[in-house]
């Protein structure tokens, strides 16, 4: 397809056969003299010595436009991917190419698109760099891990995964993630692009109205997707990448880590701690020092002689034990896990053939060429040794990968062998961490037939089809709790809806106010995991005084509170792609709500708004405007685009938007007991709603387990009385839950309630379920 467009006429930028972009830069030259383009189908190729590009329609919103040639196969995407056949006119998304001295390549569908301004350069250094027109105007988001504000626009970007101990501020860029993905609202809609390479790249924003988009190696593999909404966006950009994982429903609830439990002993009694003190706990997390010698698949013999027992004790309680499993190999002749990879030539080598080693935990270190598909099967099987003690979540950290040497990451020319072919690493850095968590995911699958839990640090685009991310070595300061709320915003609008960050901060010692505030806020996060790094104070919430304790305690039953709703909310992820964590954005259209993070949206039913400063006790919350919205803690509904809302210690400000339904439960001490009791909370506000609700077991990976239950409840508010129905599906999964309680506003208290036709009062049964309606303010199932 070579269509002429509109946007070919508007080439005004005047075409500068060279660049120079400040002292100290490579002066960048233009590329042009492209061949004539050949078209078939929905593809175009254009011919060129370095550069050839080709530009398909992938889909009804995707066009692929690839500048050069990629290193190896595309490890963000599900599948390579191949042009359409047919597609219908309406969807078609046009493209066109002017190879003279104004060219521009132009992609655009429904009146939204990109061209480019001033076209395609090369520098000394052998960067490729491509200007695209972008008004300063449009937003950006995404960008995955990344400091700063909500909104992308303005400054440059680096994706290069790094292992960041500095203190993450903003003027760190690259992190230990990579995500060169961004989202972008036009004027007439949303659009997104990919940056498909997993070399070094750069995303720059500091040109007036233009983008730069940067490549040291490779091909500048772009994928232009277009909407009319940002989750229309994300949804294509997840179908393309695959979908965020389901998780075990226990991955959801509340994780305890830290650097590091030392012994057997020591973590039997923190696991005590949390019964005593009436605390929620479904994971406990190992960190190196379990290790022998740091040597991964070991225990150390004497603090952890007995590992498979404590392993099953703690599942008998409900907790679920999650060691650390770093890439970094100990050279060791005696230790099988060297020997092995030594033999089957399973690390990765120098130019020379010869071992790259370098330093890491275990001291002099070789590190697993996950680029090779048999490096992954012989890692997997690697797991067997904790899979068969009965672990079901892993955690992959150092994945950058991480090195203790001045790059802190190994040689740029080390080898890695990718379909037969030798790669050097820096062409292909920032996939490291997501082939280790992709194989450790795989290992949980295949080994357990659950579901996986694999939490990792490091990532590229398309990380969340394997793993949980969570945002690496914060610090206990307010600045980062605040930075959390963009950062992890971001990172689900890149696709990763399920993440959080070290709450109580990883290094220094945190405080009890502080502490309070980062529970109040991490029991929203997608993943909540509280984590301190070795030295600092603990952080187990019974290591503060009584009224810190009971704070934490409310901000952690919470959690076991929400999670029917959360996992809801991550089912649909799965299925969609759409963030479980949403920016004021989602649901409100004013131009003011476009930077807004200090405030955010669980699912569409639930406003939340953190307390991020110090000896706060009030803040202003802005209300969207779509919608009406009842504060929990003031237990009525309130008005006007700014609600000031006053809140001591005990909480922060929370909203429900009215008329809603959530599914909730009781408060349980782990995922592992029975959920007896289903809750509908009935959000006061509205004439009407409804509901859909999926249950299922929460673990099997398989088609079957994965079978679930559909309850549907509505209600609509009539004249003299209120109609609901309230049905139940259990023909392919009994659910858990024997009783349904309908929480109903006390605004119906009087008016007769009618359920499937019938006037109830109290107790009765539907479809074989104990059902009863209570009056209730929110607050009190919250
Ligand atoms: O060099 O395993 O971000 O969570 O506790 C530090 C020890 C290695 C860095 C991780 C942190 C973890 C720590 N690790």
């Amino acid at each position: 397809m070579f269509i002429m467009t509109e946007l070919q006429k508007h080439s005004s930028l005047a075409v500068q056969p060279e660049l120079v972009l400040g002292q100290g830069r490579p002066v960048q030259k233009r590329i042009d003299d492209f061949g004539v383009p050949i078209s078939s189908g929905l593809s175009t190729r254009l011919q060129h010595d370095h550069y050839p590009i080709l530009a398909q329609q992938i889909a009804a919103d995707t066009m692929r436009v690839c500048i050069g040639s990629p290193v190896a196969r595309s490890f963000a995407l599900l599948s390579q991917p191949e042009p359409l056949k047919r597609i219908e006119e309406a969807n078609l998304i046009e493209w066109s190419w002017l190879p003279d001295a104004h060219w521009q390549v132009a992609v655009h569908r429904h009146r939204q698109g990109l061209r480019t301004s001033r076209g395609l350069y090369q520098d000394s250094e052998q960067w490729v760099h491509l200007y695209l027109a972008f008004p300063d105007a449009w937003p950006v988001y995404g960008l995955g891990e990344k400091t700063g504000e909500l909104n992308k626009q303005g400054k440059r970007w680096r994706f290069w995964n790094s292992d960041v101990f500095d203190p993450h501020t903003e003027a760190t860029d690259a992190l230990y993630q990579s995500i060169p993905f961004m989202l972008m609202k036009t004027d007439q809609g949303w659009m997104g692009l990919l940056l498909d390479n997993p070399g070094e790249t750069v995303i720059d924003f500091t040109f007036t109205d233009e983008v730069c988009l940067s490549a040291a190696s490779g091909a500048l593999d772009l994928y232009v997707f277009s909407g009319e909404t940002a989750a229309e966006v994300i949804e294509a950009y997840t179908r393309l990448t695959g979908r965020p994982f389901l998780p075990p429903k226990w991955a959801l609830g509340y994780h305890q880590s830290r650097h590091s439990y030392e012994s057997d002993a020591e973590v039997r009694n923190i696991v005590n701690g949390f019964k005593t003190h009436d605390l929620p706990l479904d994971a406990l997390y190992l960190d190196i020092l379990y290790m022998d010698g740091y040597r991964v698949f070991t225990f150390d013999p004497e603090r952890f002689g007995k590992a498979p027992e404590l392993i099953d004790d703690l599942a008998e309680q409900g907790v679920r034990v999650v060691p650390i499993v770093d890439p970094g190999v100990k050279v060791d002749p005696q230790y099988r896990v060297y020997q092995q990879g030594v033999q089957s030539g399973a690390f990765v080598l120098n130019a020379d053939q010869t071992l790259w080693k370098g330093q890491v935990w275990p001291g002099e270190s070789v590190w697993p060429d996950f680029f090779q598909a048999d490096v992954c099967h012989w890692w997997q099987d690697l797991h067997r040794y904790f899979t068969d003690m009965g672990v079901q979540g892993i955690w992959n950290d150092m994945n950058e990968p991480a090195v203790f040497n001045d790059r802190m990451t190994m040689d740029d020319d080390a080898k890695h062998s990718i379909d037969g072919e030798w790669v050097d690493h820096a062409c292909v850095h920032n996939a490291y961490g997501l082939l280790m968590s992709q194989a450790t995911a795989n290992a949980i699958v295949e080994q357990t037939g659950q579901r996986p839990f694999v939490l990792t640090r490091a990532g590229y685009a398309g990380i969340q089809r394997s793993a949980a991310v969570w945002t690496g070595d914060n610090r206990s300061s307010w600045e980062h709790l605040s930075l959390s709320v963009p950062m992890l915003l971001n990172l689900g609008l890149s696709g990763v809806a399920f993440a959080g960050a070290d709450i109580g901060g990883f290094m220094d010692d945190t405080r009890p106010e502080l502490f309070t505030r980062w529970m109040q806020l991490g029991c929203f996060y997608p993943f909540m995991r509280n984590h301190c790094s070795i030295g600092m104070r603990a952080q187990e919430p019974w290591t503060f005084d009584e009224p810190t304790l009971a704070r934490v305690r409310h901000a952690m039953h919470r959690r076991y509170k929400l999670l029917p709703y959360l996992y809801q909310l991550m089912r649909d992820a799965n299925e969609t792609g759409e963030p479980v964590m949403r920016p004021q954005f989602w649901y409100d259209s004013d131009a003011a709500a476009g930077n807004i993070s200090d405030q955010f949206f669980i699912g569409s039913q639930m406003l939340v708004a953190p307390i991020l400063r110090e000896a706060t006790l009030a803040r202003a919350v802005r209300l969207p405007d779509q919608g009406n919205w009842f504060s929990v803690q003031e237990n009525r509904l309130v008005e006007g685009n700014y609600h000031l809302a006053e809140t001591g210690l005990d909480d922060i400000p929370l909203y429900l938007r009215a008329g809603s339904i959530l599914p909730l439960a009781p408060y349980r001490a782990s995922t592992a007991r029975p959920l007896k009791e289903l809750r509908l909370l009935v959000v006061d506000g509205a004439q009407e709603g409804r509901l859909l609700y999926r249950d299922d077991d929460g673990l099997t990976s398989t088609v079957e387990g994965n079978r679930y239950a559909r309850l549907t409840f509505g209600y609509r508010r009539a004249s003299d009385r209120i109609e609901c129905h309230l049905t139940v599906d259990a023909t392919h999964y009994q659910p858990q839950w024997q009783q349904v309680t309908l929480g109903v506003p006390e605004s119906w208290r009087g008016i007769p309630v009618q359920v499937n036709g019938q006037e109830h009062k109290g107790r009765f049964t539907v479809d074989g379920l104990r059902c009863r309606v209570v009056y209730i303010a929110p607050g009190d199932w919250l």
